[in-house]
């Protein structure tokens, strides 16, 4: 009996709140850890460069405040990363895809990303406590890191599509939320969207490739000839680097 006691009593509950988008996030009111997913492709891209040998990865909403923050360095020290609508930025030196992240490209860098969509999710969390980033690529480290910290609460907030829902965010915060609940000594409690979340990722996990294929960005990709990019995004857990913010909007 005293056994079955200790080990009831080392069960922690973690609220875990879904939102679709930055915009969806309560107001005046930050977790103390936030997921920030943008699977298609900024957090995806973010994890490929810091697990590339990138030095840090420093995330901006917008794009003269991108140029003015790196001017600084020279240019074998950073390297620009500017994307509008899924294209590169006139102005920098590369887009938004996780392809041309090769440690070749970013090793020792110091990296400068603005992106349509995921820069703004980042940007919104900022304050809470801890802020990292989660993607198809590496949601097992995120799960690792949450399972270890057990933080009260934990937001997963998707990127969206300026202000829209996303099938490739929502199935990501599905899979770290499933994942996590499969320690035995945690319990959730969560908002709605979570729970459809989980649903998504049970449903889609064996077809991913198909599921972002029929989602509206994963179209968009299609339609600037992005497929590889779209499947890279697609494959879970094949590296191992967590994406941590350290000061506003710096991510190591
Ligand atoms: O919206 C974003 O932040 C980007 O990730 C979009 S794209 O995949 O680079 O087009």
């Amino acid at each position: 009996i005293i056994a079955h006691c200790e080990s009831i009593s080392k069960i922690i509950i973690v609220e875990i709140s879904v939102y679709h988008t930055p915009e969806s996030t309560p107001e005046n009111q930050v977790p103390d850890c936030a997921v920030v997913i943008d699977v298609l492709r900024a957090t995806t891209t973010i994890a490929t460069a810091l697990d590339g040998g990138a030095k840090s990865v420093k995330a901006f909403s917008d794009i003269d405040l991108l140029l003015a923050d790196s001017e600084g360095l020279s240019p074998t020290e950073r390297l620009r990363l500017g994307e509008r609508g899924g294209k590169k930025v006139e102005s920098c030196d590369m887009g938004n895809s996780p392809l041309d992240c090769t440690p070749e490209m970013v090793k020792d860098k110091q990296l400068f990303i603005s992106t349509t969509n995921g820069t703004r999710a980042l940007q919104r969390v900022q304050n809470a406590d801890v802020v990292i980033t989660g993607a198809m690529i590496n949601y097992g480290v995120v799960v690792d890191f949450l399972a270890e910290k057990q933080p009260n609460n934990v937001w997963l907030v998707g990127s969206g599509w300026e202000g829209g829902y996303s099938l490739e965010d929502t199935v990501c915060a599905g899979a770290i939320a499933s994942s996590l609940i499969k320690n035995d000594n945690i319990e959730m409690i969560g908002n709605d969207e979570v729970v459809s979340a989980i649903a998504l990722y049970q449903q889609w996990q064996h077809d991913l490739v198909k599921l972002f294929t029929l989602a509206s960005h994963g179209q968009r990709l299609l339609r600037l000839d992005l497929t590889d990019d779209l499947k890279y995004c697609a494959q879970e857990n094949i590296i191992q680097t967590l994406p941590i913010q350290q000061g506003k909007g710096s991510l190591l």
